[in-house]
């Protein structure tokens, strides 16, 4: 009897013990794991420290802030983080509310790099706060997250941060169990809507029960029924945040649907376009409980996925969602690898890549290189490499269409295909060169661009989207029906990506192409005479300067007017200060040096002191009509900055420009011109070969 009595209270005990365990459980796993670099700025700044400008700890605590009234004459005031360390993906949630006019940009400064690169910006004021959510890929390098805030002049600017947030996993990831929804957000409709539902608040339905922690006071889920539709079609959605990195890998999550009399439930991806595709849909009307789902993603571009659900009546019954995460591996086996279109790039500088000509014509295009010289313009891939030159008048035969055939890609794909094409007569235009998708049994299925403009002897970029569902190629094709009216048309530099052209890469910071402003770079007010000109078309004096820039053919790039400068005179343009590397580095850029009086391009190493400029590349006289590529390797451990100086040669046939600058980790992987200086003559209109 006793004994019995013993057994019951040991089973209570350990019950008991069982219990509080649990509690503490929950506890634990209701509190997201923070990891270093968050602070919510309530007795510090977690090791934050203001590198220019001044952020200012609000005297209530809770938030820093930058205004323009402190601000004296910067026009940005910059947060660091300390270092961080960690490798996995991790996800960054920021807090944040811009006042008046202004922007806020998150950068990440790598361990080890010359640059800081840009994460996230945001530039629209609010009245309260906003939540962004930025992923760090896995890195192995130490780094450091930036917050730049640039509230503009002016009074009643203000850029405020609240919360840094960094905790494992991706952003699109979401339990649902902290207030801000991980940045997912409900599109407002006046009649159906997601709402946090949960066991405090009981949704309508008795079967719901949220996943997280099945029991649990805390747990929530995501939730939208049918009780207040009114009319046909009311759609409720919920959207991820906006990734900022590219995704591939395997979503899951888990849903509960009753869809007694009528309701849609889909997942779609959507980009920064605004593309939807349907990326699921559930295959049962009714689910008894939590059902799990595995969806493959393979984003070439940063991606929103939106839960949708349209109802139809007030008796749509309703959907709930929990638990989303994403895992880098695809979930399904027979999911292919996101596919790799470059395989359709071809510079033509070692052969024809993978295209080719059709067999029953005779050889339309030719693969063909110029010598360098003051009147012929080279390819765009170098300025001296090779090209495809298409009716020379050796091979043109009246009547003829020749064809260039690329490699057949997959079907279902949007496909970004650029390529660079030049009239390289002056002839008329018409037919000379057109574009068409075929499908794999050569049947043309879209003419998707020809050429209709006139020649202005420049490379000149082209862009063109395309989508076909079935295995498709390009086709390049050139059109002579009149032997003196053909055009002599030239093609080079074909790349295909993937995705919509009108989605660009993220701006590189070791990148500057000149299209949209100077890139930060900084013209010399003291050391030099003259400045350099940003401009777009022609340079005004006729036998000097480019027709057009290296970028498409019609933008921007930098140059010196020799009509307002004098002989001799330097003009100095430097970039901003790198940090300086323990890596080699290459840079590449794009020069114009065309005029019989052309002086001398130098790129110089800049460290702190005018005394301490080394040199590390230079030209010297009239090189070449086509833009010419210049690598250079250099090496540098310390704050440093990089000069293009350009000298005026004798004559006013002397502008010198340059475009497309690039930094990359080198050394430089191919061999450049392996000349670092030329041009050794003290004359200054000597023409080099
Ligand atoms: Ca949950
Ligand atoms: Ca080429
Ligand atoms: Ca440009
Ligand atoms: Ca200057």
């Amino acid at each position: 009897m006793w004994g019995a009595v013993d057994t019951m209270r040991s089973v209570c005990i350990y019950l008991y013990i069982l219990l509080v365990l649990q509690l503490l459980c929950r506890l634990t796993t209701a509190q997201p794991q923070l990891l270093p670099g968050s602070c919510n700025f309530e007795l510090g700044t977690c090791g934050y420290t203001s590198e220019s400008g001044s952020w200012s700890m609000n005297e209530e605590g809770h938030l820093v802030t930058v205004d323009s009234a402190v601000l004296s004459d910067q026009e940005q005031a910059v947060l660091v983080s300390p270092v961080l360390d960690q490798q996995e993906w991790s996800c960054l949630r920021l807090v944040y509310q811009i006042t008046g006019q202004g922007s806020l940009h998150l950068h990440l400064r790598p361990d080890s790099d010359n640059f800081d690169y840009s994460l996230w910006s945001a530039n629209t004021p609010s009245d309260s706060w906003l939540i962004a959510s930025v992923d760090l890929p896995n890195t192995t390098n130490p780094h450091q997250i930036l917050l730049e805030g640039r509230p503009k002049r002016g009074s009643g600017n203000s850029v405020a941060i609240f919360e840094i947030h960094i905790v494992p996993g991706y952003c699109l990831e979401c339990n649902f169990e902290e207030h801000h929804l991980c940045g997912y957000s409900n599109s407002w409709n006046p009649n159906v809507n997601w709402y946090v539902g949960g066991v405090a608040k009981e949704p309508a339905s008795n079967l719901l029960k949220e996943h997280t922690n099945n029991n649990n006071q805390r747990g929530h889920f995501m939730y939208v029924d049918s009780v207040y539709a009114k009319h046909f079609q009311e759609v409720a959605k919920l959207t991820s945040p906006m990734t900022t990195a590219p995704m591939a890998g395997c979503l899951t999550f888990y849903y509960q649907r009753d869809q007694e009399r009528g309701n849609m439930f889909s997942l779609f991806s959507r980009d920064q376009l605004g593309h939807y595709e349907e990326i699921w849909r559930p295959e049962v009307y009714f689910t008894l409980n939590w059902t799990m789902v595995s969806v493959d993603i393979k984003a070439p571009h940063p991606l929103q996925v939106v839960f949708e659900v349209a109802f139809n009546s007030a008796r749509g019954g309703y959907v709930a969602i929990d638990d989303i995460s994403f895992s880098p591996e695809f979930c399904h086996t027979d999911t292919e690898p996101a596919f790799d279109p470059s395989i359709a790039n071809c510079d033509f500088e070692n052969g024809l890549c993978l295209y080719h000509q059709d067999r029953v014509e005779s050889k339309v295009w030719n693969r063909v290189s110029v010598k360098p010289n003051a009147y012929r313009i080279g390819d765009h891939t170098t300025g001296t490499g090779c090209f495809l030159l298409a009716n020379t008048p050796f091979a043109s035969r009246p009547g003829y269409m020749g064809r260039l055939h690329g490699p057949l890609l997959p079907g279902n794909h949007r496909y970004c295909l650029r390529f660079y094409y030049m009239l390289h007569g002056f002839r008329k235009a018409d037919n000379s060169l057109v574009l068409y998708i075929y499908d794999e049994n050569n049947v043309a299925l879209e003419k998707v661009w020809s050429l209709t403009d006139s020649s202005r002897a420049v490379w000149t970029q082209v862009e063109v989207t395309y989508m076909k569902p079935m295995m498709s190629k390009v086709v390049f094709a050139s059109i002579c029906t009149n032997f003196w009216e053909c055009g002599l048309v030239a093609i080079d530099d074909i790349t295909v990506s993937m995705g919509d052209c009108q989605i660009k890469a993220g701006s590189h910071p070791g990148q500057c192409n000149f299209e949209s402003g100077i890139c930060g770079y900084i013209q010399d007010k003291n050391g030099d005479k003259a400045d350099w000109l940003r401009v777009r078309g022609h340079t005004p004096t006729s036998y000097t300067g480019p027709r057009g820039d290296h970028t498409t053919g019609v933008g921007y790039f930098m140059y010196i007017e020799a009509s307002l400068m004098q002989p001799g005179h330097k003009a100095r343009l430097l970039t901003s200060d790198l940090r300086g590397s323990s890596q080699p580095q290459c840079l590449i850029f794009y020069y114009h040096m065309h005029g019989s009086g052309t002086g001398i391009l130098s790129v110089l190493l800049h460290k702190g002191s005018i005394d301490q400029n080394k040199l590390l590349w230079r030209r010297r006289g009239e090189q070449n009509i086509s833009w010419m590529k210049a690598m250079v390797d250099y090496h540098c451990d310390v704050r440093h900055q990089i000069v293009f100086e350009a000298i005026r040669g004798p004559t006013l046939r002397s502008d010198i420009a340059i475009d497309d600058i690039q930094f990359k980790r080198g050394p430089c992987e191919e061999p450049g011109d392996g000349i670092p200086y030329s041009g050794f003559s003290e004359y200054f209109n000597e023409i080099e070969n």
